[in-house]
């Protein structure tokens, strides 16, 4: 039994995963997120941003809204043949098969009802008011829609998209209540102040290469990639960190989870026949650069021609 910030005591299950790696679940080792309202003053949100490298912020979009997205993704979902046969859409009964891996991932990035919940007008003007003038948005949505099985490697955003400025932060946003079980977002605490441990890490680039290494003509040519994982073991990690490993209860539709470039996180392996469905997006001052991967009516993202090579 451990307690959550503004209810009951949660009863977890058993064992909880991340890569197959079961966690400690004592009190010092895990807990769960603070949550925070997009009502508080702006001030009180920075220096909550500031502290623990994350917001979660609570009932930020009606359910209704929510609802009509996992509407229109389980319905495609169900039109590709990923759901079980009979079952209902909205249920996202996984069968078997995985839908893949964000930049593969067959769902459509031009969903009008997608594309007006995760860049409409509550957000942006959320992250206007939060970074203090005009805010730009990523074109890419990264579709997280994970079946039975692993969860994602753990990782800083940074090493995917620190072209542009670092000023720049995440939304994951469950699309469907998300149970301990069936795998949501999962940060260790503190990580985002552990800059002079994590300096190696963070100073890469996955479509960056060395120049002067045996194997640079694999990376430039597409053959090779660091996938920029920082670790397969969320155990001895945290060991050499500190820091619990911090999920929600429960992820709830209308709950959005903003958070910065250098905070340490992955997800829980899915124990559920379900889908766990989710999307992360990212948010910016206009007037700051932009990692051009990212933007455009077809970004490029991780292709080979975004490969760039110096001496290390
Ligand atoms: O949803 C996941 O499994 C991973 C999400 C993530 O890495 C992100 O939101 O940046
Ligand atoms: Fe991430």
């Amino acid at each position: 039994m451990i307690s959550s910030p503004a209810s009951a005591p949660v009863q977890l299950p058993a064992q909880l995963f991340a890569q197959g790696v079961s966690l400690d679940l004592s009190p010092d080792t895990f807990g769960f997120l603070k949550e925070s309202s997009a009502d508080e003053p702006v001030d009180r949100l920075h220096q909550q941003m500031e502290e623990d490298g994350y917001l979660y912020l609570r009932e930020f979009w009606d359910r209704d809204k929510v609802q009509a997205v996992r509407d229109s993704l389980t319905g495609q979902l169900a039109k590709l043949g990923f759901l079980k046969a009979g079952t209902p859409p909205n249920e996202a009964r996984f069968d078997g098969r995985e839908v893949g891996r964000a930049m593969g991932n067959p769902l459509n990035q031009r969903d009008p009802l997608l594309r007006d919940l995760v860049f409409g007008s509550r957000i942006t003007d959320f992250f206007q008011s939060f970074l203090g003038g005009p805010v730009s948005h990523f074109d890419f949505i990264w579709f997280r829609t994970k079946g039975h099985g692993l969860g994602s490697a753990i990782h800083c955003d940074l090493v995917y998209m620190g072209r542009g400025t670092h000023n720049l932060y995440t939304t994951w946003v469950p699309l469907g209540d998300v149970s301990l079980q069936m795998g949501g977002l999962l940060v260790l605490e503190g990580s985002h102040r552990k800059g002079e441990e994590l300096k190696p890490y963070l100073s890469r680039d996955v479509d960056e290469y060395c120049t002067n290494r045996e194997d640079a003509a694999d990376y430039a040519s597409g053959k090779k990639w660091w996938d920029g994982t920082l670790s397969k073991n969320a155990i001895a990690l945290q060991q050499s960190l500190g820091g619990r490993w911090l999920t929600s209860p429960e992820f709830r539709m209308g709950d959005a989870m903003m958070f910065n470039m250098t905070l340490v996180h992955g997800s829980l392996d899915n124990q559920t026949d379900r889908f766990r469905i989710s999307t992360d997006t990212r948010y910016q001052l206009s007037a700051e650069p932009i990692d051009s991967r990212w933007v455009g009516d077809t970004p490029p993202g991780h292709a080979v021609s975004q490969r760039q090579g110096r001496v290390c």
